[in-house]
């Protein structure tokens, strides 16, 4: 029997840093309720009902103003939870879909109006089968018109066969979670070698959060910070960052979302970078018009 899944922080601490006006969570997710919004009959693993009115009160809790909710692989291409939060938000909150290869313009456009700019795609062994390649060059396809990014979830062993599949892709793309690269097995670890030289293309952006996933040392997960703080200080206008709350199939440590905040203390450490890092870079990618 699958174990319990943990329940995320019923407390978080309030952070030791103010963020900038306009910072944004850029990954976190909602799930359900279920009882309106059941998970995806195919899905790996069943989380505890996560709804938007407690994640609304997380945000303003941590001093987030804007967000962008990341469909997760347990509501598969069902995109209504997360499209019904976002409708709540007025604005402040976009959206990354999963959707299916046969998508229409039509459903397309209607979630462009939605608030969703961009499709996740995964391939990470514990979610499901990888997503499939030429589903993925067709999707892209329709997407590019729309001017969204594709946002790619893989575990880091599958990077360098990835990488070069990815280096065909004609759109933007955003590497979820550092490459969920181990902590643990320093800079020079091949998939993080590859995750940098990847950046180096203008066309990929990466996510420095989920280091309470990289982490091998656990709470604070400093050492899964360090890596975030490289790749800020060396592509710091393509680099996004969020709480990942309420934290899927987290099994051990279930982090404080305000202790991931304080992380930001060693990841960004200094105004500008925070700057780029929480509102000028999801500005971009995110609420464009508004630049
Ligand atoms: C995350 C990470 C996980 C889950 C999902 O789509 C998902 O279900 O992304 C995970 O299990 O590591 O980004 O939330």
């Amino acid at each position: 029997m699958t174990p319990a899944p943990l329940p995320f922080h019923p407390s978080p601490k309030k952070p030791d840093i103010i963020l900038p006006q306009g910072a944004c969570d850029a990954h976190c997710h909602v799930f359900g309720p279920s009882a309106r919004f059941p998970f995806a009959p195919q899905r790996t693993y069943t989380p505890i009902d996560a709804p938007k009115e407690t994640l609304f009160e997380l945000h303003r809790h941590l001093g987030i103003d804007r967000s962008v909710l990341v469909q997760a692989s347990c509501h598969g291409t069902d995109n209504s939870a997360m499209m019904d939060a976002i409708a709540a938000a007025g604005g402040r909150y976009r959206g990354i879909a999963m959707v299916d290869r046969e998508i229409s313009e039509t459903e397309l456009a209607e979630l462009h109006e939605g608030g969703v700019r961009g499709v996740r795609f995964n391939f990470v062994t514990h979610l499901g089968a990888p997503a499939d390649l030429d589903a993925i060059r067709a999707i892209t396809e329709k997407i590019i018109p729309l001017g969204w990014h594709a946002v790619v979830h893989f575990d880091a062993h599958r990077l360098e066969r990835l990488a070069p599949f990815l280096r065909e892709l004609r759109l933007p793309m955003v590497i979820d979670h550092m490459g969920r690269i181990d902590a643990s097995a320093g800079v020079d670890q091949p998939a993080f070698r590859l995750l940098l030289k990847l950046m180096e293309d203008e066309r990929f952006w990466v996510k420095v959060c989920g280091s309470e996933r990289l982490s091998r040392a656990g709470p604070p997960f400093v050492d899964a910070a360090a890596y975030g703080a490289l790749l800020v200080e060396r592509f710091p206008d393509r680099v996004l960052w969020g709480t990942d709350w309420p934290h899927p199939n987290i099994k051990q440590h279930m982090p404080d979302d305000g202790a991931l905040v304080d992380l930001l203390e060693i990841i960004a450490p200094r105004p500008e970078l925070l700057r780029a890092l929480l509102v000028d870079n999801p500005t971009r990618l995110y609420w464009p018009e508004t630049l």
